[in-house]
């Protein structure tokens, strides 16, 4: 390709990659693991309209599924978001209170909630149904789904 890499929208990058099957080109700028490149953006969204972006680059927001992937998230987003940023995850309750779902419908069943005891998360109730992840320390915060902040998408590589 004569395009720069930096020139191009990477999750674009991405579907290119997967048709050519150079996955290591793929996930240059994002995080792989696995079989998945986390990315992240410095853009500020809804989580609806997070979720949109995410699949137009024909990927989806990011879901860490166990303890391996939330630390490679929470390195990577250190890295990314100097100081304390929230940044969208693709996982919310809004179908059911306290049922935490992934942007596919599947159940989330390693969770990284923060706590401390000054805040102890999630407590937004009914009210904060998104869950968002903290730059400095990759901590789950649930917050109302209309904020808007960076957020992170993956790709199968
Ligand atoms: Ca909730």
């Amino acid at each position: 390709m004569d395009v720069s890499i930096d020139a191009v929208d990477l999750g674009w990058l991405v579907q290119v990659c997967l048709v050519r099957a150079r996955a290591k080109l793929c996930c240059q700028k994002g995080r792989k693991m696995g079989y998945k490149c986390f990315l992240a953006y410095r853009v500020y969204e809804t989580y609806t309209d997070a979720s949109k972006k995410c699949q137009e680059r024909g990927g989806r927001m990011a879901m860490p599924r166990d303890r391996k992937e939330q630390e490679a998230l929470a390195e990577y987003v250190k890295s990314v978001f100097h100081g304390n940023w929230p940044v969208w995850l693709g996982i919310n309750d809004e179908r059911s209170e306290d049922l935490y779902l992934f942007e596919d419908t599947t159940r989330v069943t390693y969770f990284q909630w923060r706590k401390h005891f000054l805040s102890s998360q999630p407590d937004g109730g009914k009210r904060e149904n998104c869950v968002a992840m903290s730059s400095d320390d990759g901590d789950w915060w649930d917050t109302y789904c209309e904020r808007r902040m960076y957020y992170l998408c993956e790709f199968d590589v």
